[in-house]
C-alpha cells in the first residue's frame, strides 16, 4: 500500500512517555493502596466477584521489580467502536514486552473478542507493528462487539487462553468491553486458570472516565476532528448566510463530545442530553429552545445558525426515555415475535397492545422512519443504535412546524433553510493527535507493567493529562472499582458505570455562562485542522474539557 506524506512522517513519531517508564524498566516496581468498593450496589458485586472484588489500586514507584524481565506471552483484543490510538495502544504493549524480555510475545486477536473465543490470532513482529504506529483506526486487527456472556463463550475463551499458554489477555474497549474483562478475570480465577486479564480505556464517546481514569482514549482525536469540521461548517454558514446547520455528533448516551466541540466552536446552540434529563425537557420545549435563537438572530436579519445535537438525546427526554424502556423491555422478550412482523404495519398493531397508552400514543405520532429506527436491533449489549436515530432530521421537521406557527402569529420574519449532518464515523479513525498519540503508548506500556507484575482484573490507568507527559502518571485500576448494576436486555447486570456529562461540573457551566450571548449573536470559533507538528500549544493541547476540568 501506497503511504501519504503525513503517514510516512508519523511512523518516525516517538510518543513521550511519564517520567517512570521512560528510563530503566528494572526499577519500575509496584506499591499497593486499600482495599477498594464498587462505584455502587457494592453488596451484589462482591457476591458475584467473589475472587476479584475490592482489589487496591496500584500505582508505580521507583524499585526493584524481580518479574520484570520474564518472558511473556500476552494476547491483545480490540473491542467495540474504533478511537485514534488504538494502534499505539497496542505499540506500546509490545515495546513494553520486547524492553523486558526479548523473548516475549504478543498476539492479536482478530476480529475482536470473537476473535478470542475462535482463537484466530496473528503474532506481532516488528515490522507488523512499524507500520501501523501513531496511525488511527483499529484495522491492524480489527474490532468486534460480541459480548461474552454465555457458557460456551467464557468456556471458549479459557480454552484458547490455555492453548495459547497466555500469560496474559489485554482488552482495549469501553465500558461495556471493560465489563467483558471484570467478567473473564473471575472466571479465569475461578477455573484456576492464571492467565491475567488488565483493561484499557478506549472510546471516543469519552464516557469512561472517573477519578482514576481521567479520559478514554480516542475522545480528543474525535472531538477535535468534528470542532474542525464544525468550525468549517459555521464559516460556510457565516458567508453564504443562508442555512440552519443541524449537526449530530456520536458519542451515544452521554454528551461529552457535544459539549466539547460546543466549547471550542461556539454555536448557536449546543444540546446537552443530560440538562434536558434533569430538567425534564420535552421535545416541544427542546425545540422552542431551538427556535428561540432562529427567532432572535431573525430579528436582526441573520437567517444562519448552527445547532449542535448529542447522538444519544432522544433517549433523555422523558417521554422517548419511557417508550424506549417499553420498547427494550417487550423486544428483550418477545423480540422473535416482532422481527417475525414483515411490515411496518404489522409491528405497529403488535406494539399496540403491549405498549402503555401513553407510550403507544407517542410512538405512533412519530415520523414513520423515525419510528422504524426505534425499532432496529439493540446492539449485543443491549444499547439502542442512537447513530441511527436521525434525530437531526426529526428536530428540523419539528422546528419547521412551530415558525410556522410563530410565522403566523407575527412572532417571526425570517426565513428558515435546515441543512442535517451527522458526524461521527468520520472521527473515529483519524490519525491520533499527539495527545492520544502519547497517551494510548503509554496505557499500552503501562499495562505491559501491570501484566509483569502479576495482576489481573485491573484497567490501564495514566492520570495527571493535564501536564507534560513526563508528569504524567501510570498506575493499575481495580475494575470492579468501576462498577454497578444496570438493567440491560430487561435485567439487571453488572457493568462498569458509565460517567455521562456533569451539570456542576466547569465545562458544562463554561457552556451554560456562555450560550445565551452565542445564541443570539455570532461568536463562532474556528479550531482549524489537527496540528501534528509545530509549537507545543498548538500541537500538544489536551481538550478545553480536561483543562476545565483540572483547572
Ligand atoms: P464504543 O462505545 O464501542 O467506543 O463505540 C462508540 C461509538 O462510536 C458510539 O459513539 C456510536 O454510537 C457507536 O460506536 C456506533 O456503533 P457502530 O460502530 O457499531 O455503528
Amino acid at each position: 500500500m501506497e503511504t501519504s506524506a503525513l503517514q510516512n512522517a508519523r511512523y518516525k513519531y516517538q510518543p513521550k512517555l511519564p517520567a517512570i517508564l521512560s528510563h530503566s524498566i528494572e526499577e519500575v516496581a509496584l506499591s499497593f493502596g486499600e482495599p477498594t468498593a464498587s462505584a455502587a450496589d457494592s453488596e451484589a458485586l462482591a457476591e458475584m466477584f467473589k475472587l476479584s472484588y475490592g482489589k487496591p489500586i496500584a500505582s508505580f514507584v521507583k524499585g526493584k521489580n524481580e518479574k520484570i524481565k520474564r518472558p511473556l506471552t500476552v494476547g491483545v483484543i480490540l473491542s467495540g467502536g474504533q478511537a485514534p490510538g488504538g494502534h499505539n495502544v497496542i505499540a506500546g504493549l509490545y515495546d513494553g514486552l520486547k524492553k523486558g524480555n526479548a523473548n516475549s510475545a504478543l498476539l492479536g486477536f482478530l476480529g475482536g473478542p470473537s476473535g478470542l473465543l475462535e482463537d484466530r490470532a496473528v503474532e506481532f513482529t516488528g515490522a507488523i507493528i512499524d507500520e501501523y504506529r501513531n496511525t488511527g483506526g483499529f484495522d491492524i486487527i480489527g474490532s468486534g462487539r460480541t459480548k461474552i456472556e454465555t457458557p460456551e463463550q467464557f468456556a471458549a475463551a479459557l480454552t484458547t487462553a490455555k492453548k495459547r499458554k497466555l500469560d496474559a489477555v489485554v482488552i482495549i474497549g469501553g465500558d461495556d468491553s471493560n465489563t467483558n474483562a471484570a467478567l473473564l478475570t473471575e472466571y479465569f480465577a475461578a477455573n484456576n486458570l492464571e492467565t491475567q486479564v488488565i483493561g484499557c480505556p478506549k472510546t471516543i464517546d469519552g464516557d469512561l472516565k472517573n477519578e482514576y481514569i481521567e479520559a478514554s482514549f480516542g475522545f480528543d482525536t474525535a472531538a477535535k476532528t468534528y470542532s474542525e469540521l464544525i468550525g468549517n461548517i459555521e464559516r460556510d454558514a457565516a458567508s453564504a448566510g443562508k442555512y440552519w446547520h443541524f449537526i449530530k455528533l456520536m458519542g451515544r448516551s452521554a454528551s461529552h463530545i457535544t459539549l466539547e466541540c460546543g466549547l471550542q466552536t461556539r454555536p448557536n446552540v449546543c444540546l446537552i442530553s443530560e440538562e434536558v434529563e434533569a430538567k425534564n425537557s420535552s421535545m416541544t420545549q427542546i425545540v422552542e429552545q431551538i427556535c428561540s435563537s432562529v427567532v432572535k438572530r431573525a430579528e436582526n436579519k441573520i437567517n444562519f445558525g448552527v445547532v449542535l445535537i448529542p447522538e444519544g438525546l432522544i433517549e433523555f427526554v422523558p417521554e422517548m426515555k419511557k417508550l424506549i424502556k417499553e420498547l427494550n423491555d417487550l423486544m428483550a422478550d418477545y423480540g422473535d415475535e416482532l422481527t417475525e412482523k414483515t411490515s411496518f404495519v404489522d409491528q405497529i398493531n403488535w406494539l399496540d397492545n403491549r405498549l402503555s397508552g401513553e407510550a403507544n400514543a407517542l410512538f405512533k405520532s412519530l415520523p414513520s422512519e423515525i419510528a422504524q429506527q426505534l425499532l432496529a436491533d439493540r446492539d449485543p449489549h443491549g444499547n439502542v443504535q442512537v447513530s441511527r436515530i436521525d434525530t437531526e432530521k426529526l428536530l428540523i421537521g419539528m422546528a419547521e412546524k412551530k415558525l410556522k406557527e410563530l410565522k403566523n402569529s407575527g412572532a417571526y420574519k425570517g426565513k428558515f433553510s435546515a441543512l442535517a449532518h451527522f458526524f461521527g464515523y468520520e472521527g473515529r479513525s483519524a490519525f491520533p493527535s499527539n495527545f492520544d498519540a502519547d497517551y494510548c503508548y503509554s496505557l499500552g506500556f503501562t499495562a505491559f507493567v501491570l501484566i509483569a507484575s502479576g495482576l489481573t482484573g485491573y484497567i490501564s490507568s495514566v492520570r495527571n493529562l493535564t501536564a507534560p507527559a513526563e508528569k504524567w502518571i501510570p498506575g493499575g485500576i481495580p475494575l470492579t472499582m468501576m462498577m454497578n448494576m444496570e438493567r440491560r436486555h430487561g435485567s439487571p447486570k453488572p457493568v462498569i458505570k458509565k460517567a455521562l456529562v456533569e451539570l456542576e461540573g466547569k465545562p458544562f457551566k463554561t457552556l451554560a455562562e456562555n450560550r445565551e450571548k452565542w445564541a443570539a449573536d455570532t461568536c463562532y470559533q474556528f479550531p482549524g485542522a489537527i496540528q501534528y507538528y509545530g509549537p507545543s500549544d498548538v500541537c500538544d493541547q489536551p481538550t478545553k474539557t480536561l483543562i476545565l476540568e483540572h483547572s
